[in-house]
This record gives structure tokens, C-alpha cells and sequence, in this order.
């Protein structure tokens, strides 16, 4: 140190103040290097990751500086555009209340008309579709005669095992106790049913009595009268009332005839320029809707289908309310023959029915049972356990061109209380007609040699 003063020539305080100076220059030195290198900033790191080099960013503070002032710009600008919106937005309120407060208020009422109807319409969970009806079909120009010449040639089958049986049996000379039994026995087979054949001999019986008839011819005019007789109590108006719409429910065991009776009644009542919807309630056979919708664009009719495996009741419900915001004349329900669920079908019959009622007051206007001709006997217990279960208005008995056991009609309108309103002699549209007893009678008894034209 003396030799360092000695050589510089500087006195001892003056080398003291100098070395202190240096000392405390190179701490402070240090200091800042250390410091400035062991602890790096946030954005720093982020660009080592976007492999920026470290130097780079400690050389260049001005372009933080300046991206912290552009993002501050834009948080400004960001906070401008809310504030323009906003009150864009507050004056376009105001302005579309001010708008509303003087639109007319029957313009009003009418959208919330307009709502309510659409929302009447469907709930979709339950029904998959409405389609509109099709172009409508041509009116049939078919003159009366050929209607009664299709309706003997329909009750030929019927005819053959009952009329001409009759014909050979008073063919005979006398009245005798084998007439009587052959009698009985004929009208048995073509299935007048045992009531209703013994109440015909006896009342048969006791008229030849009572005016001494002894021509065997007269068993059947007096038969041909006394069927009539029943008949014609037991036939019920098919017209519909002035109920808009007019609601029937169509049940039936399964394979009756129920669809494609829908199917012509649709047509009878399009025919007559009515505006109608069939709905297919059988959701548990797909097979099922779509045959009935095939009979709705034949037809030319609005068709409602529920969802697969949806409630019944429910399509049911919706059809009500679709026909009524649609403005149907008809709506007519077709039903399920069997369940392919545990549920009871007589259950699942009465529930539909009371939906149907309670959606709309007095409906459904027919509750019509469908009975297939050729079960015979079989019919009169359907229809007596439907009729228990959902008060039947009337029955539609259908192929009674393709069976001798047409007689059962008889038998239906002698033991029930239940109107006959049409009958199905055929798979043509034109193949259901409302019945007419005096008609069925003639075209029953008629003779061979007639039916040929
Ligand atoms: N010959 C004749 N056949 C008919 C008549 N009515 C219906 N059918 C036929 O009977 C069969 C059954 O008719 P559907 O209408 O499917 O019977 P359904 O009662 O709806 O049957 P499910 O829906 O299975 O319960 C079909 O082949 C029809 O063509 C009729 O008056 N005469
Ligand atoms: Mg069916």
C-alpha cells in the first residue's frame, strides 16, 4: 500500500477516500448485475417458453411498455363499445315499448289468439305428426241401383245358406213339427243365434195359428216381416250432428275391420264435403298407423300419428285438440284391438274415452263397435263387453259379403240394445253403407233370378 502512495505520490487520506469509492462502485456493480439476471418478470418467462432469448427481453422494456399501453387502449375502446351498445340497445327498448304501447289492442288480442291456438295444437311428445290432407278425392257418382245390386251380391254367401235352405224347406206340402225343427235348424246355422231363432218360431208359430195358415210358403213372408220387424228397432241414424267436430271413437278386437271402416267412413264424410281427420291411437303396431295413414291420403283426410308406444290416450287428447284448431268437421279415432302391453284394453278404451270427453264436452259423439260377419255368434259377447266398458252408440258390422253368417245381424239387433249404423260388404271405399233395414231385408230375400241385375 505505502509502495502504491509512494509511486502515485498521493497522501495516505486522499488513497483511503479513492479505494472506498472503488469498493462501494464495485458492490453496487455487482448488486445490479446479480439482481437484474436471478429474477426474472412473468412475461419474461412466457417468452422462454415461446423460446425467446432471455436478453432480448431484459434489453427491450419499451415494447412491454408499449403493448401494456395498446392493450389499456383496447380495454378503453372495449369499455366505449359496451357503453354504445347499452344505450343503443336502452333506446331500442324504449323505442319498441313506445311502438308496442300503441299498437291496436285487437292486433294484440289476435297473436294472443294465435298463440294459444298454436300451442293447442300438439305436444310432441306424444304425437310424431299432423299431415295435411291431400288433394280431396272425386265424389262418387255411383247410381242407387248399383249400391243395391253390390249389396245382394254381398249377402249372396249369407243368402245361399239361409234363404235357399228356407226355400227348399216350404217347398214341402204341409207345416209339420219337421218343418219346425229344420226351421230352427236353419236359422241356427246361418247364426240368428238360439234367443233369437226360438222367439221367431214362436211368434211365427203362433200367427199361422191365429189365422189357420196352412201353405208352408207363408213361414217365409211372415219371417221375412218379422226380421224386418227387428231390424228396423234396431236401426240407428248415422247422421252426425251439428257438433264441430264430430268426435267418434272406433273399437273392436283386433282384425275386425276397424281401420279400413275409418277408412270409408273418412271417405263418406269427405264425400259430402266435410273436413276430416282420422287419428291413430293404436301407437303399439307401427303397421297399424301407417295403414291408416295409407287410408288418409287415399281419402284425402288430415292424419294425426302418435309416437310409437306413446299413450293412447294422449294421442287421443291431441287429435281433439288438432281437429278443433284445425277446424275439422270429423275427427274419428281409430283404436287398438289388442295390447301388446299388460294394460287391459278395456281399461285403456274407457281412459281414451274420458280424456276424449273432458278435453271436449259431450265427445266422443259416436262410440262405434266394429264387428266382423263371420265370427257369428262371437260378435254379440264383444259387443255386449264393450258396451259395459264404453258405452257403445251404435255398431258397424263389417264382411258380410264374405260369410253365410250374416245372419247374426238379426241376432245383434233382437238381444242388444245397440243401434246397427253401417255395414261393411266389401274392401272398396264405397263398400261401407249406412244401414237400412228395409234395404238389407230386400236384398236378403230376394230370389236368385233378381240378384242378376
Ligand atoms: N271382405 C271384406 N273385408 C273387409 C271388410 N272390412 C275389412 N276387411 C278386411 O279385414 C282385414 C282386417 O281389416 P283391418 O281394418 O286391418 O282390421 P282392424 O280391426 O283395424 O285390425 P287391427 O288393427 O289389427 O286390430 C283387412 O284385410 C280388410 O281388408 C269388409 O267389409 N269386407
Ligand atoms: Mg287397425
Amino acid at each position: 500500500m505505502e509502495s502504491i502512495i509512494s509511486t502515485f505520490n498521493i497522501n495516505p487520506q486522499d488513497f483511503v477516500f479513492i479505494a472506498g469509492c472503488t469498493v462501494i462502485f464495485i458492490v453496487t456493480l455487482i448488486l445490479v448485475i446479480f439482481f437484474r439476471d436471478e429474477v426474472p418478470t412473468a412475461e419474461s418467462t412466457e417468452h422462454q417458453i415461446d423460446d425467446s432469448p432471455v436478453q432480448e427481453q431484459a434489453l427491450t422494456p419499451s415494447k412491454e411498455l408499449e403493448e401494456t399501453e395498446i392493450t389499456q387502449q383496447e380495454v378503453a375502446l372495449d369499455q366505449a363499445v359496451v357503453e354504445e351498445v347499452t344505450k343503443k340497445q336502452t333506446e331500442d327498448f324504449v323505442a319498441i315499448t313506445d311502438t308496442q304501447e300503441t299498437v291496436h289492442i285487437e292486433e294484440i288480442e289476435k297473436s294472443v289468439v294465435d298463440n294459444v291456438q298454436q300451442s293447442q295444437v300438439i305436444s310432441e311428445q306424444v304425437v310424431e305428426e299432423i299431415v295435411k290432407a291431400p288433394e280431396p278425392v272425386q265424389q262418387p257418382d255411383a247410381p242407387a241401383e248399383s249400391f243395391l245390386s253390390r249389396l245382394r251380391l254381398g249377402l249372396s254367401k249369407t243368402r245361399a245358406g239361409f234363404i235357399d235352405k228356407l226355400d227348399a224347406l216350404i217347398s214341402r206340402n204341409e207345416i209339420n213339427d219337421e218343418v219346425w225343427e229344420e226351421f230352427e235348424e236353419t236359422l241356427i246355422l246361418a247364426d240368428l243365434g238360439v234367443t233369437t231363432t226360438m222367439k221367431l218360431r214362436e211368434d211365427i208359430e203362433n200367427e199361422i195359428e191365429r189365422k189357420s195358415i196352412t201353405d208352408p210358403h207363408e213361414i217365409k213372408n211372415i219371417l221375412k216381416s218379422k226380421i224386418l220387424e227387428i231390424l228396423k228397432k234396431s236401426e240407428g241414424s248415422a247422421a252426425i250432428s251439428n257438433n264441430k267436430p264430430f268426435i267418434m271413437m272406433i273399437a273392436g278386437v283386433n282384425g275386425v275391420g276397424k281401420t279400413t271402416t275409418i277408412g270409408k267412413l273418412a271417405y263418406k264424410f269427405k264425400c259430402e264435403n266435410k273436413k276430416v281427420m282420422v287419428a291413430a291411437a293404436d301407437t303399439f303396431r307401427a303397421a297399424a298407423v301407417d295403414q291408416l295413414e295409407v287410408w288418409a291420403n287415399r281419402v284425402g283426410t288430415e292424419f294425426i300419428r302418435g309416437r310409437s308406444g306413446a299413450d293412447p290416450s294422449a294421442v287421443a287428447f291431441d287429435a281433439v285438440k288438432a281437429s278443433v284448431s284445425r277446424n275439422c268437421d270429423v275427427l274419428i279415432i281409430d283404436t287398438a284391438g289388442r295390447l301388446h302391453t299388460r294394460e287391459n284394453l278395456m281399461d285403456e278404451l274407457k281412459k281414451m274415452r274420458k280424456v276424449v270427453s273432458r278435453e271436449l264436452e259431450g265427445a266422443p259423439h259416436e262410440t262405434i263397435l266394429v264387428l266382423d260377419a263371420t265370427t257369428g255368434q262371437n260378435a254379440v259377447q264383444q259387443a255386449k263387453i264393450f258396451n259395459e266398458a264404453i258405452d257403445l252408440t251404435g255398431i258397424a258390422l263389417t264382411k258380410l259379403d264374405g260369410t253365410a253368417k250374416g245372419g247374426v245381424i238379426i241376432s245383434i239387433a233382437n238381444e242388444l240394445n245397440i243401434p246397427v249404423k253401417y255395414i261393411g260388404i266389401g274392401e272398396r271405399l264405397e263398400d261401407l253403407r249406412e244401414f237400412n233395414a228395409e234395404e238389407f231385408v230386400e236384398a236378403l230375400f230376394v230370389s236368385e233370378s233378381e240378384t242378376i241385375h
